[in-house]
Formats: structure tokens, sequence, C-alpha cells
């Protein structure tokens, strides 16, 4: 069994002890990279093993949300040389310059890439011009299965944690929402049978008012923190990440504290995502990115990072090398009918954006 417990402090130490077993010889070698992923994302026993491979020491900084990852790389000099942002940032930093072309020619393992996940990196990166795919997922709900019983509430709705009525009843044991406002407006449009990828700013004013009633009964807005408290047994539902609801199964499950979380994907219907590296154009360190990004694309390497953070990944060549328990998992790789009900966001104007931004300003606000 993994342990899931400390994650952050195993990838310093992971990355400490790589370090030093290279030496002077990871600087004079390989140099350095400096990755800016997603929090609770990487297997830190791959990292070492890259660094131990190729002499190049790995700098891992982690956020938990598109939009500030995108704020800082729209602004330039991050001094990083990989980023992981989503299909639907992807088109704003391409128009904005802030990324630089892929050179393919020096990515050896694009052709294991599965055609599905070519087809649906598509619209927002045609002819795969500027990123590789890295993991992933969907939007749905984490609850306590025993906590959510007691107070007989369904969780195969949306209704679950939109309904103020169905959140009464939750209020007490403890209710996340992300913090996180295009994934968030995304799945409450959808919910209110509106377009997720509406352009119209009245269609986000009702999402608004929506959120705005469900508000009061919701502890916090956070998109990583849920981890924890759904295994701690701190709270009882989040509206979260299919793979990070999944760690948190596993970290009660490794705790054996008494708490079973589950992950479920609203008979509604929900968003999938594709969340891929890219190299800022002023990326410090190209080289090394490079070296990286052919490191995780190798089947064997991205099915492990599959495995612990229970993200699906886009090798197609990888699938054979997965856990069966994760390979088998309806939560990771939803099957046919459950596909039907997924819906890709795309990408929104900046005037827009604003729009939205403002509208989740007054969700988290509650002004
Ligand atoms: C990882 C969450 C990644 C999902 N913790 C958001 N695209």
């Amino acid at each position: 069994m993994r342990r899931w417990i400390g994650a952050l402090g195993a990838v310093a130490a992971a990355l400490a002890l790589a370090a030093c077993g290279q030496g002077g010889a990871a600087d004079a070698e390989g140099g350095e990279l400096r990755i800016y992923n997603w929090s609770d994302y990487i297997d830190p026993e791959l990292l070492a093993e890259f660094t131990r491979e190729t002499g190049i020491k790995v700098r891992y900084d982690t956020f938990d949300s598109n939009e500030v990852l995108e704020t800082k790389v729209l602004q330039g000099a991050t001094g990083y040389d990989l980023v992981v942002p989503s299909n639907h940032n992807v088109p704003r930093y391409i128009q904005a310059g802030a990324l630089q072309k892929l050179d393919k020619s020096r990515l050896t393992g694009l052709a294991a890439l599965s055609p599905d996940t070519l087809r649906h990196m598509q619209p927002f990166d045609p002819g795969q011009a500027y990123t590789v795919p890295y993991m992933q997922g969907t939007i749905g709900i984490g609850y306590n299965a025993d906590a959510v019983a007691k107070r007989g509430v369904s969780m195969d709705s949306w209704k679950a944690v939109f309904d103020p009525a169905n959140l009464a009843k939750l209020q007490d044991c403890g209710v996340y929402f992300l913090d996180a406002s295009e994934d968030m407006y995304a799945v409450a449009l959808h919910y209110l049978g509106k377009d997720p990828n509406s352009a119209n700013p009245a269609d986000y004013a009702a999402a608004t008012d929506m959120l705005l009633k469900a508000r009061p009964y919701v502890r916090k807005f956070h998109s990583s923190e849920y981890i924890d408290a759904l295994a701690n047994g701190d709270i009882c539902v989040a509206i979260g990440y299919s793979g990070d609801v999944l760690q948190a199964a596993d970290r009660a499950e490794e705790a054996k504290n008494g708490v079973t979380i589950a992950y479920v994907i609203p008979k509604e219907g929900t968003q999938v995502w594709f969340d891929v590296f890219a190299l800022p154009a002023d990326a410090p360190n190209p080289a090394a990115a490079y070296r990286f990004l052919d490191f995780m694309l190798r089947p064997q390497v991205i099915a492990r990072a599959s495995n612990y953070t229970h993200y699906a990944n886009g090798n197609a060549q990888a699938t054979a090398l997965l856990d069966p328990d994760v390979r088998d998992d309806p939560s990771v790789y939803p099957p046919a009918d459950v596909a039907q009900r997924l819906f890709v966001t795309t990408t929104k104007d900046q005037a827009l954006l604003r729009e939205v931004n403002r509208q989740w300003t007054r969700v988290l606000t509650g002004r």
C-alpha cells in the first residue's frame, strides 16, 4: 500500500536524497529543471528517478488552481521550465505568446499517445503544437459514505450540493466547494440545464444566484485541502477532482480511522478536463524540460504516475501497465455510458473571463 500521508514532505525528502546522490555532478551535467505543477499530482519517486538518470536537479513547486497558474504565466518571468495548465486555459496562453512551440524532434515518445486524447486536444492546441498531455480526470462529488447516509442525502445528483435543502442536512458534517471559478461555473451551468461553455453573462448570473444560495452552507472554498479534510473525517462532502478524492479514500483506508470516502460522477454528467505540460516562452532550461517530457512519455513512467495519483493518462501503451485497481476503476476511466455524459470546456476570451471572475468573487464573499 502506498503512503499518502505527508506526500509533500515525501516530495521534499525524495528530491533532497536525489540531489545528495548526484552531488555536484547534477549541477555540472544537467543543471536544474523547475516545474510548476498541481498539488498531489506526482509520485515523488519519479522525480528522484529522473534526477538519478539525468543528473538534472528538479525544483518542484505546486499550485491548486488554474487561475493562480494563469496569472503567473501570463505575467512572464516565472522561472519555470514546465507548467501544467488545463485544456480551456491553453488557448489564452498561446494567444498571449506565453508558451514556446514544441520541438517534436526532441520527444521520442509522442507516438504512444492515445488517438482519443489527441482528438480532445485538437480544439485547444491544434496539431499539438505546444502541449504534451499529462493527466485527465473529472469533477465530481467526494463524500463520507456513512455520514451522508445518516443524513439521508442521495449523492447521485448535483442536487446533493446545489440544492439548499440538501446542503442544510449536510452543513453540520462539513461541505467544501472548489475555489475554481471556471470549473465551478461549468458544472453549475450544466446542472441548471445551460451550456457549460455559455458566453452569455446572464447564464453566469443565474449560476451565481444558485451558488449564493448554497454559500451559507459551504464551510470552505478551497481546491486542495478537501483531500485531507475528507480523509480525516473533518468534512463529509466536497466538490472535487476525481483523483484527489480517490487519494482521500486511500489516505483514510491507510489511516484505518473508520472513514470511507467515495467519489461519484453525478447522473447529470460533468466536466472532463485535460491537464497538459507546456514550456513557458521564457523557460530558462528548455533542454531539461524536453528530457523530462520524454521521461514522462514513457509508458512505464506515466503508468506509475497514474497509479499514484489515480488520474487517467493519455498514453495508449500505458494502459496495460496500470495497477488493475486503477485501470478498472470507473472513477478513473469512466465506462462508455458515463463518458457520454461528460463535456469538455472551451476557452473564454478575456472579457468574459473577467466577468466570470467578478461573479465568482461575489460567490466567495457573499456580496
Ligand atoms: C490535482 C488536481 C488536478 C485537477 N490535484 C485539475 N485540473
